[in-house]
């Protein structure tokens, strides 16, 4: 039985490449961070079947104790700050955790056990203002945001102590990825939610920033696979993840809206707050190397994305109502 270690377990991606590595018949380990409350819902369902270890990006020896104690053969760096907006809030922290993290970690690795296979969180975002159309593998990076150039320095950190130190070190360049698992502050899911809402008689308004921000979007479930994927190559390779087709804010808008049978033009509202610093106004991928070499295709499409989240919301805002009249 191998062993892989999930640092974020508790995020989207977490939750659902843990279940898929259960079902690879894995022992799957994940990181979490102390806290005052547990925050697992996302592996509620899974706490029988996974082992939890504590420690943090942020503290050197934690992550060192970790990997000697736990001895995985994989470990999928997916931890981190991920929210952009909160990049420009808090820069320092992003970079605490999306940048030095990484060094943390793979010095560990370096440290415990070569042979370890890494995995890292790499980001479309890392293109930001596109040096081309689509984005593969070479493009050039030109981050937009904090986050951006944290993940950068995550990227490069990997692809250094691969060729410094011959480890089996992968930066996935994943595009955005969605489900009902999502944050409620990504817009997907903040959209998803809303509509809910607002079908269900519970608000009326949602407030967006940019609508014509165009994402290549797919579905989470579908790129947890990818991640495995490239831990079982020969040699370790970087890659690009992404379905080849973007859609702007107003398409995901729209669609959802018009999945619950509401006119969306009555309820967005635009709010320049919600506009960011620095936008990145285009994303699509090339993802040719991931489809031809690992033999990676996404399963779930744009449309099917969207209505999936909304109706996932529907019943998630009707529990939540539920509980909260029994409160
Ligand atoms: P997410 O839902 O925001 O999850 C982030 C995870 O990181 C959470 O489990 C969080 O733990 C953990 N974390 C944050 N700071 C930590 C620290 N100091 N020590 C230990 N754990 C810490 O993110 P996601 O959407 O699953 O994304 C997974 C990774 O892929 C992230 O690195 C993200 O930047 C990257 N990525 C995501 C996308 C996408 O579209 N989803 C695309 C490209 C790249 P708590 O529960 O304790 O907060
Ligand atoms: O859903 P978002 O917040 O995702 P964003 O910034 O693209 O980042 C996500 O994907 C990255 C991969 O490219 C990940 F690395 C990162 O961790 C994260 O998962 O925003 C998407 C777009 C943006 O252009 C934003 O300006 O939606 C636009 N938008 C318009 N109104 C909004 C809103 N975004 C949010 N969060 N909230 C709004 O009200």
């Amino acid at each position: 039985m191998r062993t892989a270690l999930i640092t974020g377990i508790t995020g989207q991606d977490g939750s659902y490449l843990a279940e898929f590595l259960l079902k690879k018949n894995y022992r799957v380990v994940g990181m979490v961070r102390r806290s005052s409350t547990e925050n697992f819902e996302r592996i509620e369902h899974l706490q029988d079947k996974i082992e939890l270890r504590q420690a943090d990006l942020l503290d050197q020896l934690s992550l060192i104790t970790l990997l000697e104690d736990v001895r995985p053969q994989e470990i999928y760096n997916l931890a981190a700050q991920s929210f952009v907006p909160t990049s420009w809030e808090q820069p320092v922290l992003t970079a605490e955790f999306t940048a030095l993290g990484v060094t943390r970690l793979l010095e560990a690795v370096k440290l415990v056990d070569r042979s370890i296979r890494f995995y890292q969180a790499s980001s479309s975002e890392m293109f930001g203002k596109v040096r081309e159309t689509p984005q593969n593998e070479k493009t050039p990076f030109y981050p937009r945001s904090p986050y951006g150039v944290a993940k950068v320095y995550g990227h490069f950190l990997t692809v250094n102590y691969r060729e410094s130190y011959d480890l089996f070190a992968c930066s996935g360049i994943l595009f955005n990825h969605e489900s009902p698992r999502r944050g409620k502050e990504f817009v997907s899911r903040k959209i998803s939610y809303n509509v809910a809402r607002i079908r269900l008689g519970l608000s009326n308004e949602l407030k967006l920033g940019n609508l014509k921000a165009a994402r290549d979007w797919g579905y989470a479930g579908d790129y947890v696979r990818a991640m495995w994927m490239m831990l079982q190559q020969e040699e370790p390779q970087d890659f690009v993840v992404g379905t080849g087709r973007a859609h702007t804010v107003q398409d995901l808008v729209e669609i959802a809206f018009d999945h619950v049978g509401l006119d969306w033009k009555k309820h967005v509202k635009l709010d320049p707050a919600l506009v960011r610093p620095a936008e990145v106004d285009h994303l699509i991928a090339d993802a040719t190397r991931a489809c031809t070499i690992l033999k990676w295709k996404p399963e779930v499409d744009f449309e099917g994305l969207v209505r999936m989240m909304v109706d996932a919301d529907l019943e998630y805002v009707r529990r939540e109502t539920a509980a909260s009249g029994k409160s």
